[in-house]
């Protein structure tokens, strides 16, 4: 698949770092030292074996709050500006709203991660126009309140027939089937037995025909899993990682890259002893 210039085979597995520009995400304000501190911390995740880095200006985590427009620009594009022509890896955009994806992309940005798939009013038109890949994920309600109440006919074949009506959304808005990605969302409106059964039925979605991305990474359903904290879950992470790239996940996004990095080539090179 080609991200803005860069091509990378998706039938082998990647990884993503992720690189948040919330407030929350940095203990000290001052603008022009975040824009340092995001790059630094980019540096060291390419160095490490990401192929992609995941911007984000809006925290999607449970029961966070909207933010404004301007405050997502203000937050995302000071740092693709900077990351742009100095990384080896794809920058991609984790944002919902248009005109930070058409702002971002002409920054440099290579590919739009869109939690809400493309659902907000202007963003299949802007990402038709963009030119680079989208990945399109399953929320069942929104941030804030997600987590209330989860409810589903049947976790998998639901998560599937929405992810399916979304590609049918982009590929009319002008999207070609080659420049999308789909993701279910772990922890995205889901109880731990919906993630899952998600997780062990992620090869049914792949029969969809479309590259998966998987973000489990430090999330809440390996501390109910595991009774651990935030941030004493790297282990269940990498397990977590690791059953992904067996079941053919094939962009893998995280908070911890180098440790990532060497569990998914264990899995490809037991899948490459195969051959
Ligand atoms: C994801 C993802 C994302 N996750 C994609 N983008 C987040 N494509 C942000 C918890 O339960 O999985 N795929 N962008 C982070 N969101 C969450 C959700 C963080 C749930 C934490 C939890 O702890």
């Amino acid at each position: 698949m080609n991200f803005a210039g860069r091509n990378l085979d998706l039938n082998r597995c990647h990884v993503m770092g992720v690189l948040n520009v919330t407030p929350d995400s940095f203990s000290d304000g001052g603008r022009f030292n975040q824009r340092d501190v995001a790059l630094a911390h980019a540096e060291r995740m390419v160095a490490d074996g990401a192929s992609f880095i995941d911007v984000g200006g809006e925290s999607t985590r449970p029961g966070a709050a909207p933010v404004s427009v301007q405050q997502e620009l203000d937050r995302v594009c000071p740092v693709i500006e900077a990351l742009a022509g100095n990384l080896e890896a794809v920058i991609s955009v984790d944002t919902s709203t248009p005109e930070v994806m058409a702002e971002a992309v002409r920054l440099g940005a290579g590919l739009i991660n869109d939690v809400r798939a493309l659902q907000r009013p202007g963003a299949l038109a802007v990402a038709a126009q963009a030119g680079v890949p989208v990945c399109l994920m399953h929320m069942q309600g929104q941030p804030d309140t997600m987590q209330e109440a989860p409810q589903y006919r049947q976790v998998v074949t639901d998560v599937s027939h929405f992810l399916m009506a979304r590609v049918q959304a982009a590929r009319e808005a002008g999207v070609p089937a080659e420049g999308l990605l789909l993701d279910p969302g772990f922890g995205f409106g889901k109880t731990l037995a919906h993630n899952l059964a998600l997780l062990r039925e992620l090869d049914q979605l792949r029969v969809l025909g479309y590259p998966l991305l998987v973000g489990m990474s430090r999330k809440s359903m390996l501390g109910q899993i595991t009774g651990r904290e935030v941030d004493d879950r790297l282990p269940a992470s990498l397990a977590a990682a690791t059953i992904a790239a067996i079941k053919g996940a094939a962009i893998i996004r995280v908070h911890d890259v180098r440790e990532t990095v060497d569990a998914v080539r264990v899995v490809a090179a037991m899948e490459d002893a195969g051959l």
